[in-house]
């Protein structure tokens, strides 16, 4: 078995270390920190921002019990408990170029005729930009309506492939995540990206557990990446039970 500072067990939150959108198991906490964590050193990744990954792991004391928690995957980065990294979509692109794509994708909405039409037709959060063709103040109704009108009218297909041909020199990467919206961000900003924080600590093993594995899911590419060793679970049971074989425990 390697030394602690030589293995990394890092994981996905949603799905791997909590049921979706629930906080942790004080089971499933309790084995983390006495039993994986004094067997090797332990990370967490998640999409979510920070507050909401300290809220489903048990909150702020999250970023002291475990060595590194990767929020936002990676743009927001800790180290035993001190923040390593920030980066930001605004830094990465500069207010020039964020501005000529904010307001051609404002320019084509506002050509776009719906059933309905509310507000904030972009939301811009640190690490994307959500573009709402409907607008993110709709009602939940309005939201199913238009989820049925986009089926039929392909509205968000058309833009995406509007927006990839106008900005191809952009390195942006173009996602039909949920139901009224796109997601828009730098290439390479999924869970990968938080892979260049622990390059100089020269794990021998990264071993990177999570549920949406498969592709266009949200662990895809770290999982495939050739930098970690994958393991696809199922649920936090089986993300314990595939620990207890992996360390021995
Ligand atoms: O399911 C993930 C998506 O959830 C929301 O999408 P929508 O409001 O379109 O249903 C957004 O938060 C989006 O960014 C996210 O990918």
């Amino acid at each position: 078995m390697l030394p602690r500072n030589k293995i990394l067990c890092l994981f996905d939150v949603d799905g791997t270390l909590t049921a979706p959108v629930q906080v942790v198991e004080p089971d499933m906490e309790t084995f983390l920190l006495n039993e994986v964590k004094p067997k090797c050193t332990v990370g967490l990744v998640g999409g979510s921002d920070l507050k909401k990954i300290l809220h489903q792991m048990g909150g702020s004391e999250v970023l002291k019990k475990y060595d590194y928690v990767f929020s936002e995957n990676g743009l927001v980065a800790y180290k035993n408990g001190i923040q390593i990294a920030k980066e930001s979509i605004q830094n990465h692109m500069g207010e020039e170029k964020l501005q000529v794509f904010i307001n051609y994708a404002l320019r084509y909405m506002s050509e776009i005729t719906l059933p309905v039409k509310r507000g904030t037709f972009v939301e811009f959060r640190n690490g994307m930009i959500n573009l709402s063709p409907i607008g993110r103040s709709c009602s939940q109704s309005e939201r199913e309506q238009f989820v049925e009108y986009d089926k039929a009218h392909k509205i968000r297909e058309k833009f995406v492939q509007d927006l990839r041909k106008k900005f191809s020199d952009m390195g942006l990467t173009f996602s039909i995540g949920g139901q009224i919206s796109i997601d828009v961000f730098p290439t390479g900003w999924d869970k990968t990206y938080c892979l260049q924080h622990l390059e100089k600590e020269k794990f021998d093993e990264i071993h990177f557990f999570g549920d949406k594995t498969d592709a266009g899911g949200n662990d895809h590419e770290i999982y495939n990446d050739t930098r970690t060793i994958g393991h696809k679970v199922t649920s936090p049971i089986d993300t314990k039970k595939q620990l207890v074989e992996l360390l021995k425990l």
